[in-house]
């Protein structure tokens, strides 16, 4: 298996109340990234972390580093900030349909194997604010336009369901899916955050093979949360038996892509804190492995609960 981070969570970071760590420049993060142990991969925020295209791949090449995927960022930009695919204003739609398209340029010149897009400033805070069926139409067309551009470089959808709307426009595994069932290019996919999947009230594991059985490619975020929050917790620490499960049928779907964090170290050492999350990572795709795939799935066949209690107790919880 093959682990990477979202290196904006390598610097300074913060919320509402607080501000976490120290502010850190590309290299300065990639310099981290090659410090935590098993991770080899980097998904980069276009265009706020990604510079020169060449001397970025040069930087990367350097320190042994792959990407594992570009996300461009359309909810910075203040006019972005309400919404951008979404919005009554072609104008604005249109520009950030744009900046997809450039983060397709640039994983092209570095090499890249796709771009993902996490559209959470569009959605709604209150009842009677937005045109449902103008909201939902506007952004069928600004995906499908942005995924007929470049189709060697695939775009991958985040879905979320709260953040920072209060109520974002793809709640759900679900909903992103009826969305690339609508737009109906084959170069798409959803990336299965496990947080958010988990504040969508969803099995990520049901929602991965879900994805895979809707005809659509999977890109994972690993974390964790509290199921109310997308709190980007170190993973495992609330959803182990999850975890396992979201392994296991990775494994079953032959998923080949990078695992990448999408955690927040906050007030925890940034390095150990990645150190953690790599080696539960590493650790339960290894206990997910280890597992006696064709029995396991025999006894699901044969409606064996008992068993199949049994065989989680011992092999997983090991008590
Ligand atoms: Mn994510």
């Amino acid at each position: 298996m093959k682990q990477g981070v979202i290196i904006g969570f390598l610097g300074k970071t913060q919320d509402r109340f607080s501000e976490y760590q120290k502010p850190a420049t590309t290299r300065e993060k990639l310099e981290i990234v090659s410090r935590i142990e098993g991770f080899d991969g980097v998904e980069m925020v276009f265009p706020y972390e990604t510079g020169d295209p060449a001397e970025t791949k040069q930087m990367m090449d350097e320190m042994n580093l792959c990407f594992a995927a570009i996300n461009v960022n359309i909810k910075k930009e203040s006019e972005w900030v309400p919404g951008a695919l979404t919005r009554p204003d072609k104008g604005i739609r249109d520009r950030a349909v744009s900046m997809i398209k450039k983060a397709k340029d640039y994983a092209r010149a570095v090499g890249a194997p796709h771009v993902t897009c996490c559209p959470l400033s569009d959605g709604y805070d209150i009842l009677f604010q937005v045109n449902y069926r103008q909201a939902w139409n506007y952004m069928v067309d600004a995906i499908g336009e942005a995924a007929d551009y470049l189709p060697e470089i695939p775009l991958f959808i985040e879905p979320k369901y709260s953040e920072t709307r209060v109520h974002c426009q793809l709640d759900s595994t679900a909903k992103a899916l009826l969305l690339l069932k609508e737009v109906g290019n084959p170069a798409t996919g959803v990336t299965l955050d496990m947080g958010h999947s988990l504040q969508s009230q969803e099995n990520p594991a049901q929602a991965l093979v879900t994805i895979y059985e809707s005809g659509f490619d999977a890109y994972i975020h690993t974390n964790d949360n509290d199921t109310k929050a997308d709190w980007d917790l170190v993973g495992a620490s609330r959803h182990f038996l999850h975890y396992v499960e979201l392994m296991f049928w990775a494994q079953q779907c032959n998923y080949d892509k990078y695992f990448t964090t999408d955690a927040s170290p906050r007030i925890f050492d940034v390095v150990e804190f990645f150190n953690r999350h790599s080696e539960i990572t590493l650790g339960a795709y290894n206990l997910a492995k280890s597992l006696d795939h064709n029995s396991l799935l025999e006894m699901m066949r044969n409606e064996d609960f008992n068993s199949l209690m049994k065989y989680v107790n011992k092999e997983i919880y090991r008590v």
